[in-house]
């Protein structure tokens, strides 16, 4: 037995069989700075109840885990200090403990799965870091993704990482990768990388039905859906990647390891493009919550 808060708009929807959309708390706490993250959380999830659709965020406040938070609890894991960053290997720790913490999305897709969700929007996943081959920093993401039977809606592989031996592993996986609208992989802040994209779909529909063949055929583990920041919103690839070499670069000199990698380079990207990274992330984050509504309706009524 363990502690486990289903928020009540989305218990009801669970059962009615009404479409929700799971929406991850590490970008929230440990990728965006106070106060444009709480700001950003609700209004992601505004874009889901826009679309008709329940949105459920998750995290786990003092060991109990939510699917769902309201206002007050959402304020509470933003402003707790010392919030976890919990993937696969701790969330039971921070909930056998008591402890609060944001969930990764990793974390986000056991509890997705857990609580009987097929849908999840994020900003971007994690992947094979840049240097992997010497550092082995790959995030639990892959993994999750193919085991996890949840389709993840996000910009792509956070374009930090090395993408293409990120897209390699999801191959091995057997990890869908579905560029939306696109026969190249975007590449977070930026809409196309220069990586063909496994596979395209051009409408949720479709993402649907090809979800619903892998159920036919009892394929288990997760989708990635990767869909390209707006092009109003997004920062083009050449600007990105001076940006990036050198928040990397700093990284390494500064003896940044394990967990603390991503959120720290997002965080310099942030200040080395002044704040224009945490527009397109919002942008983006805001587009992969719309199109998970779309995916979860679409998923209801298939044809
Ligand atoms: N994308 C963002 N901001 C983030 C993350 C992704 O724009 O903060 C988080 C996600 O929660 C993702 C995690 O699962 O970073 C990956 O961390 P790591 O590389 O340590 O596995
Ligand atoms: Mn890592």
């Amino acid at each position: 037995m363990f502690a486990l808060n289903i928020h009540p708009d989305v218990k009801q929807a669970l059962d009615k069989r009404q479409a929700v959309v799971a929406l991850e708390s590490t970008i929230i706490t440990h990728g965006m700075p106070w106060p444009q993250n709480v700001e950003v959380a609700r209004e992601v999830e505004q874009t889901v109840r826009d679309a008709g659709v329940v949105p459920a965020t998750i995290a786990v406040i003092e060991g109990t885990l939510h699917i769902g938070l309201d206002d007050e609890q959402l304020v509470s894991l933003v402003q707790s200090s010392d919030v976890m960053k919990l993937s696969r290997a701790d969330l039971a720790f921070a909930m056998a403990m008591g402890k609060t913490g944001a969930t990764t999305v990793a974390a986000t897709m056991i509890a997705t799965e857990l609580a009987g969700i097929s849908v999840f929007a994020t900003g971007g996943i994690g992947g094979v870091h840049r240097g992997a081959e010497t550092t082995f920093d790959i995030s639990a993401d892959l993994n999750e993704l193919a085991n996890c039977n949840v389709i993840v809606v996000s910009a792509g592989p956070k374009a930090i990482l090395d993408c293409e031996k990120t897209v390699e592993v999801l191959e091995t996986y057997g990890v869908p990768v579905v560029s939306y609208q696109s026969d190249w992989l975007p590449a977070f802040w930026s809409a196309r990388s220069d990586i063909p994209s496994p596979l395209r779909l051009d409408s949720a529909h479709d993402i649907a039905s090809f979800a619903l063949m892998r159920k036919n055929l009892r394929q288990d583990g997760g989708m990635l859906i990767a869909n390209p920041v707006p092009k109003r919103a997004e920062i083009p690839a050449t600007e990105m990647t001076g940006f990036i070499d050198q928040a990397t670069l700093e990284a390494n000199q500064a003896g940044i390891l394990g967990k603390r990698v991503t959120p720290w380079l997002l965080s310099r990207i942030f200040e080395l493009t002044n704040g224009k990274s945490l527009e397109t992330n919002i942008a983006l984050i805001k587009n992969n919550a719309s199109l998970a509504a779309a995916i979860a309706i679409a998923l209801l009524t298939p044809s």
